[in-house]
C-alpha cells in the first residue's frame, strides 16, 4: 500500500527542478530541526529514505537472527520457569523483527527484498549473534549485557526524526528492558550460587564484555554514517557516546555482582565523572563483519534452513489467498 504511494512521489520528483528540490529539502530539514516526525507520505531525501532502510532493515535481521543464540539454550533451560521466561524472550525478539520490517515497508521496500538481502549475505545483522552460546551463564550474560547496550542504543531511537521507527521503539524498549533485567537475575542467581556458578558466570562476562562493547559500531573518527544520521535525527548520539553511556552503567553492576569486567584499564575517572577504559581489538570486529566470527556461517545457514523450511507454508498461504480472492471476484459478479 505504501510502496505504491511512495513510488508516485518518487516520479513527481523525477520531474521537479533543481531549485524546487532544494525547496523540499529546506522544508524537510526544518521539520527536522523543529523535532516535527516525517511520515511515509511525507517528502523526503532520497538518501535519508536508503539510510532508514539499512538501519531499519539491519536492525530487523539482528532481531531474528538474534534469537538463535538464546534458543540454543530453551530445550536445556535449568527449571521450567527459566525455560518459560526464555520462550517468551526469544519469541519477544521474534516480534521485535516484524514490526521493524514493517516500519522499514513503509519506505517502499519489501520484506521479502530485504529477507533476500539477508540471505544473500548481502545485509549486515549485529555483529554480536556470531558469538555462541556455550553455557547457561551465557543467557544471563546476553539478557544483562546485549539487551542492556541494545536499549541504550535503542531508547535514542524512540526519538529518531522518523515516526513508524520511533513509534516501532516504544514498546521494543519496554520489551527490552524487562530482558535485561531477567539477564541480571539469572547472573544474580549464579553469581549468589555455589563456586562452580559463580565461576561460569565470570566466564560468561568475560567472553561477552568485548563483543557487547563493540555492538555499538565502529568509533566515531571511523563511523561513516553517524555525522549525517544525526543532522537527519535518525541518531541522537553518537556511536562513542552511547559505548561510554553503557560503560559508565554496567560496571557498577558487574561490582554489584561480584563479578570482573575483564579489562585491566577500567577504572573510575573522579575528573571526568565516566569510567576509563581499554582499547578495543576493531581486528575482531571486522573480522566478524567480513563473516569470520565464530558463528557467521552457522548463523546464516540456520536462517537459510528456515527459510526453505518455511516454504510450503507461504506456497499454501498464497494459493488459499488466490482462492478467496477468486471466490470474492465470481460471488461479485
Ligand atoms: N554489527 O557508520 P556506522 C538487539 C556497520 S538489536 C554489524 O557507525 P550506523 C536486540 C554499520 O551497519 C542489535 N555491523 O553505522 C536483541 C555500517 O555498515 P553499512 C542491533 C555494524 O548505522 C538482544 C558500518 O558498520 N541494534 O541486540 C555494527 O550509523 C538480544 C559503519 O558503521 C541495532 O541495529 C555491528 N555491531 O551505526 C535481540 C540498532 N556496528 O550499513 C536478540 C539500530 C556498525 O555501511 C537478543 N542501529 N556496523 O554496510 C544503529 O543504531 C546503528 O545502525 C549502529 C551503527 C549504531 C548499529
Amino acid at each position: 500500500m505504501y510502496t505504491q504511494g511512495l513510488d508516485s512521489l518518487g516520479k513527481e520528483c523525477l520531474h521537479s527542478s533543481a531549485s524546487e528540490t532544494a525547496a523540499l529539502e529546506a522544508r524537510f530539514q526544518a521539520k527536522v530541526d523543529a523535532d516535527d516526525k516525517i511520515e511515509p507520505k511525507d517528502w523526503m531525501p532520497d538518501a535519508y529514505r536508503q539510510t532508514l532502510i539499512r538501519q531499519i532493515s539491519q536492525h530487523a535481521h539482528s532481531e531474528i537472527v538474534g534469537m538463535l543464540p538464546e534458543g540454543n539454550w530453551i530445550s536445556r533451560a535449568p527449571s521450567l520457569r527459566r525455560k518459560a521466561v526464555l520462550i517468551a524472550k526469544v519469541q519477544d525478539e521474534g516480534g521485535h523483527g516484524m514490526y521493524l520490517y514493517s516500519a522499514a515497508e513503509t519506505l517502499g521496500i519489501s520484506r521479502d527484498q530485504m529477507l533476500e538481502q539477508l540471505l544473500a549475505g548481502t545485509a549486515k545483522y549485529s555483529s554480536i549473534f556470531n558469538y555462541p552460546t556455550l553455557t547457561w551463564a551465557d543467557i544471563g550474560a546476553i539478557g544483562w549485557l546485549v539487551d542492556g547496550a541494545a536499549i541504550m542504543n535503542q531508547i535514542p531511537i524512540c526519538r529518531c526524526s522518523y515516526g513508524p521507527y520511533a513509534r516501532a521503539m516504544v514498546r521494543i524498549c519496554k520489551e527490552e528492558s524487562f530482558h535485561q533485567r531477567q539477564g541480571f537475575e539469572i547472573m544474580l542467581a549464579l553469581a549468589r550460587g555455589t563456586p562452580e556458578q559463580k565461576a561460569m558466570a565470570q566466564d560468561a562476562l568475560n567472553r561477552w564484555w568485548w563483543p557487547s562493547i563493540m555492538m555499538f559500531g565502529p568509533s566515531d573518527g571511523d563511523s561513516k554514517h553517524t555525522a549525517q544520521s544525526m543532522r537527519w535525527k535518525i541518531k541522537r548520539f553518537t556511536n562513542d557516546e552511547l559505548r561510554q553511556k553503557f560503560i559508565d552503567v554496567t560496571a557498577p553492576q558487574a561490582e554489584f555482582l561480584g563479578l570482573t569486567i575483564p579489562d585491566a584499564q577500567l577504572q573510575w575517572n573522579e575528573a571526568t565523572q565516566h569510567y576509563d577504559s581499554g582499547p578495543i581489538d576493531w581486528s575482531e570486529f571486522h573480522s566478524v563483519l567480513k563473516g569470520n566470527g565464530p558463528c557467521n556461517r552457522e548463523r546464516m545457514q540456520a536462517r537459510r534452513n528456515a527459510h526453505e523450511d518455511g516454504r510450503w507454508v507461504r506456497e499454501a498461504a498464497a494459493a488459499y489467498a488466490e482462492k478467496q480472492k477468486s471466490r470474492a471476484a465470481s460471488q461479485a459478479a
